[in-house]
């Protein structure tokens, strides 16, 4: 059988922001900075110092600890954080919503969250004193800052965003798997997420063009750091109960994104557009014969091919489309 080429992702240890913009970042590759001052937070978020506060957080809870948002095997519940803090940092619940051993996952919110961007310094102002934003990028790119908590065992199902992103694990320990951006048509996507849910065991049946996608994985520590460049899809796993807040910013010029998407994983505008585009398109072709459409979305795929695989590197010129993501274009 087919084995999924891995390779680690790197670390540099003592970053500052000149290293980070000449060296790193240019790369538009994922990288751990580990040993970045990232403030108090580091000594101070213990589970007894979180509980201190009791506004109402919404929060993710499932029975079982790989959450699937494709299916929706998880329910939203609003609890105090403080009783939140508690539940994830246990094993079992003496107070439950499913069973005693479910799991929890805390993504913070924006006041109005179907209109706010997460920003921890509004939603959490004492907090967000404690945690220092590394000075990566411009302030006016700032879009959200967003909490991270999570039981141990916890694992977030695969998904690009659309904008660049720092992941600081201020503690516990969580594994990250991340596929590049060239590996979509490996991945099996629905809109923002993969379809392959377990990705250490996948249904190679189902999914047989997923081993051919690379796996980038690292584990991070307590005060870690991980640029997650946009459109690099990232699947988490909470090795410990933890804390991480994640700073999404915009690389791109401000009227490229929707602005309506205080989640910073809609499609830029220009690209929610051409998707629009090609719907119409192919249900343009549900006008002919079935052998006609299938024949004119393999002239489409040949179009689409030359502008992006060949066009970004020219080794994958000579890729060919799995048979199955050849059926997905043309429904
Ligand atoms: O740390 C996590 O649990 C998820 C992080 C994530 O999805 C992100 O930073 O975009």
């Amino acid at each position: 059988m087919e084995l999924q080429q891995k390779t680690a992702v790197p670390m540099f240890t003592d970053v500052n922001r000149d290293e980070f913009l000449q060296r790193i970042y240019p790369q538009r590759r994922p990288a751990v900075l580990r040993g970045v001052p990232l403030g108090p937070c580091l000594d101070k978020w213990t589970v007894e110092y979180l509980r201190e506060r009791d506004a109402e957080v919404k929060v993710h809870v499932s029975a079982v600890p790989q959450m699937d948002f494709l299916h929706k095997n998880f329910v939203y519940k609003t609890l105090p954080f403080n009783e939140f803090v508690k539940r994830a940092s246990e094993k079992q619940h003496s107070d439950f919503f499913l069973c005693e051993d479910e799991s929890y996952y805390l993504r913070s919110l924006g006041g109005d969250f179907r209109k706010e961007p997460a920003d921890l310094s509004k939603q959490f102002p004492d907090l967000a004193e404690d945690f220092h934003i590394p000075q990566f990028f411009e302030p006016d790119q700032f879009f959200s800052s967003i909490f991270r908590i999570s039981s141990c065992g916890l694992q977030l199902w695969t998904h690009y965003d659309v904008m660049d992103n720092l992941l600081a694990q201020v503690t516990g320990r969580k594994r990250v798997v991340l596929y590049s951006p060239q590996d979509a048509l490996h991945l099996y996507l629905a809109g923002d997420k993969s379809e392959v849910l377990d990705i250490d065991a996948p249904d190679l049946k189902r999914f047989p063009a997923f081993v051919k996608a690379t796996r980038h994985e690292c584990v991070l520590e307590p005060g870690d750091l991980l640029f997650i460049p946009a459109l690099w899809f990232h699947n988490t796993l909470a090795l410990e109960f933890g804390v991480g807040v994640n700073v999404f910013w915009r690389h791109l010029p401000v009227n490229s994104y929707d602005r309506k998407d205080p989640y910073g994983n809609k499609d830029p505008v220009a690209a929610a557009r051409a998707l629009q585009a090609l719907d119409k398109a192919l249900k343009t072709l549900d006008e002919l014969p079935a052998d006609y459409q299938d024949f004119y979305g393999r002239r489409m795929i040949q179009l689409i091919q030359k502008r992006t695989l060949c066009s970004a590197n020219r080794q994958d010129c000579d890729t060919t489309l799995p048979s199955s993501q050849f059926t997905k274009l043309q429904t």
